[in-house]
């Protein structure tokens, strides 16, 4: 009986974490304990294409850094894209950059959804892979890897390049 009390004290203190983190700004972004899992196998998402992916260079000690990509849906059925993870960042969310009153901001995106056939595209501007606590500095030519976490559980990696500009093969 002693142990079952004992677990009936520490079951709230896990769902209060759990509260927590699901209260969070950026529900995009997931605990930090499942960046250590990025070797663990998941099965490859079969209908989600990723192409020029690439990090904008920072200026050195910059912690935080953003990562741009298209993703495309190639299936019969939309696709959402939940979130990012990389070993080289403690912390990777979804951002949207936005103008309002003609200042720049961004804000926390959540899951995207790609319809099938469809492509979204991660971009200067607009939505981007914000990367928050790099671990160590980048320069460019610098490669990044990257897994894409998607709604049915499957992932797709992808590794961009450091680059001061888009990838010259990225065209509408
Ligand atoms: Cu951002």
């Amino acid at each position: 009986m002693k142990s079952s009390s004992l677990s009936r004290v520490l079951a709230p203190a896990a769902i209060a974490v759990l509260a927590l983190a699901a209260g969070m700004d950026c529900a995009a972004a997931p605990p930090m304990a499942m960046t250590t899992q990025q070797s663990a196998s998941t099965a490859p998402h079969k209908t989600v294409r990723v192409d020029s992916a690439w990090v904008r260079a920072a200026p050195p000690g910059a912690m935080s850094l953003a990562g741009y990509m298209t993703l495309h849906n190639d299936g019969h059925v939309p696709v959402r894209f939940d979130w990012a993870q990389s070993d080289v960042f403690g912390m990777v969310e979804l951002h949207r950059t936005l103008t309002v009153n003609g200042v720049s901001t961004m804000r926390v995106a959540g899951d995207q959804t790609i319809p099938p056939g469809a492509s979204v595209r991660f971009e200067p501007g607009g939505l981007h892979l914000m990367l928050m606590q790099a671990r160590h500095e980048l320069k460019i030519g610098d490669l990044v890897p990257f897994r894409l976490h998607f709604g049915d559980g499957s992932t797709v990696d992808v590794v961009a390049p450091v680059s001061a500009q888009a990838p010259a093969a990225t065209k509408r």
